[in-house]
């Protein structure tokens, strides 16, 4: 049923993870040549799906994040069609529930006199609102994340993150994280959503998930949607697949497993947006994706690569990221017609690591050793953005 073998196509995913910055300057190669030079190697997956099969197989169907009441992101698909509802009725969660209340509604922001429309790329939506303050937003609270804000404001990361400003009690009482709005000093800007890491599930979700397992039909809805083939005969009976199930199909159809980040979404400065890369996996489809996302902007990229290069040397010196498991967060990349910027954002899956335990974020991941990853991400998007460049240059001459 799931892929134990020991060479396909999706056990060849965490080669990138081995990955490590150490080695790199250890033989003085650029640590994201090192991410290319990095030949593809069976097994790295193996042991990742072979835990799935420590998921017993449900008897239950659960709904949309009802097995992750602290879950940060929301699915964009749509709400499964009752006809094909499940036979037992499910009662909402309460976090269903509020979730179901709060639709998403794009909001006007006004910024330095300017107003302009804010939208979200990538996330559940129905989590933003403007700030009460000109320059912030307000996220709906997740106290995960906000402990992660109130030790990101005392640590070297600070200035590539947004600025957290504090709680908001809102009048019927819902909590929010108070936040800088990163698109605040942009006109008209183009915005890139990367979500990195090469696993975006925690330990401890699969751990939940093994001791309650559920079905899920949307995520069945979602996998159909993409590859009428991807569930087995059992998945395709049940009308359900497990989160775990999902979460790996999805890292292995994207980039995360093999690159260590994938594009959720862009949006163009005349507003059009996409989300349309689930499936964008090969290095030189993400390369076409920056190329498109940068075009006409001739100063973003070299300033995207200046940006990454800094983020990756403050990571090394961060007492935050040596301490933390980072699964789940993003780089978001902002330009318009004259600068250009990267900030990490999204810590609602950012755990402290178990006392005693240490990760280099760029080794192999097997159940229980923590790593996520984030440095192969890190390091190949530095090295695919040099690789446009490089090439846009020699065109050029
Ligand atoms: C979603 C994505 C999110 C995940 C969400 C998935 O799939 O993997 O990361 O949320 O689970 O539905 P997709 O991008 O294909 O829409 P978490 O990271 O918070 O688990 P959810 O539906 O349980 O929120």
């Amino acid at each position: 049923m799931y892929c134990c073998c020991s060479g396909c196509a999706r056990c060849t995913a965490p080669a990138a993870a081995r990955v490590i910055v150490r080695a790199a300057s250890d033989t003085a190669l650029e640590p994201e040549a090192a991410a290319a030079a990095l030949a593809p190697e069976p097994c790295g997956y193996e042991l990742y799906q072979k835990s799935l099969l420590g998921v017993p197989w449900p008897s239950d169907y659960g709904d949309a994040s009802s097995d992750d009441l602290s879950s940060e992101w929301d699915s964009d698909a749509a709400e499964p069609p009752s006809a094909s509802a499940p036979a037992t009725p499910v009662k909402p969660s309460g976090w269903r529930k509020l979730r179901s209340i709060v639709q998403w509604t794009p909001f006007f922001q006004t910024y330095k006199k300017k107003r302009y429309l804010w939208i979200q790329l990538a996330g559940h939506q129905g989590n933003f609102k403007a700030g009460p303050e000109q320059g912030t937003i307000l996220k709906k609270l997740c106290p995960k994340e906000e402990l992660c804000f109130q030790a990101l404001m005392r640590d070297v990361l600070r200035p590539y993150v947004p600025e957290y400003k504090g709680h908001f009690t809102a009048d019927d009482g819902e909590q929010y994280l108070q936040l800088q709005d990163l698109l605040g000093d942009f006109t008209s800007p183009c915005v890139m959503d990367c979500k990195i890491g090469v696993r975006t599930y925690l330990e401890d979700e699969l751990a939940k998930a093994k001791e309650k397992p559920k079905l899920r039909r949307d995520m069945y809805d979602k996998m159909i949607q993409i590859d009428p083939l991807a569930p087995t005969d059992e998945e395709h009976r049940l009308k359900g697949v497990t989160k775990p199930r999902y979460m790996v199909w999805r890292e292995t159809i994207s980039s995360t497993a093999t690159l260590g980040f994938r594009i959720e979404g862009i949006r163009q400065a005349d507003g059009r947006s996409s989300k349309d890369f689930k499936t964008t996996k090969a290095r030189e489809q993400v390369a076409e994706a920056f190329r498109e996302f940068t075009a006409g902007y001739p100063h973003a990229i070299p300033k995207y690569i200046q940006r990454l290069k800094a983020i990756r040397a403050t990571l090394e010196v961060s007492e935050f990221f040596a301490t933390h498991e980072v699964i789940g967060s993003s780089l978001l990349f902002v330009h318009d017609a004259s600068n250009a910027n990267v900030w990490l954002i999204d810590f609602a899956k950012t755990t402290r690591l178990p006392s005693g335990l240490a990760i280099d974020h760029a080794s192999r991941w097997v159940v229980s050793n923590h790593e996520d990853g984030y440095l192969v991400g890190v390091n190949n998007l530095l090295s695919i953005f040099k690789q446009v460049h490089q090439q846009q240059q020699q065109q050029q001459s």
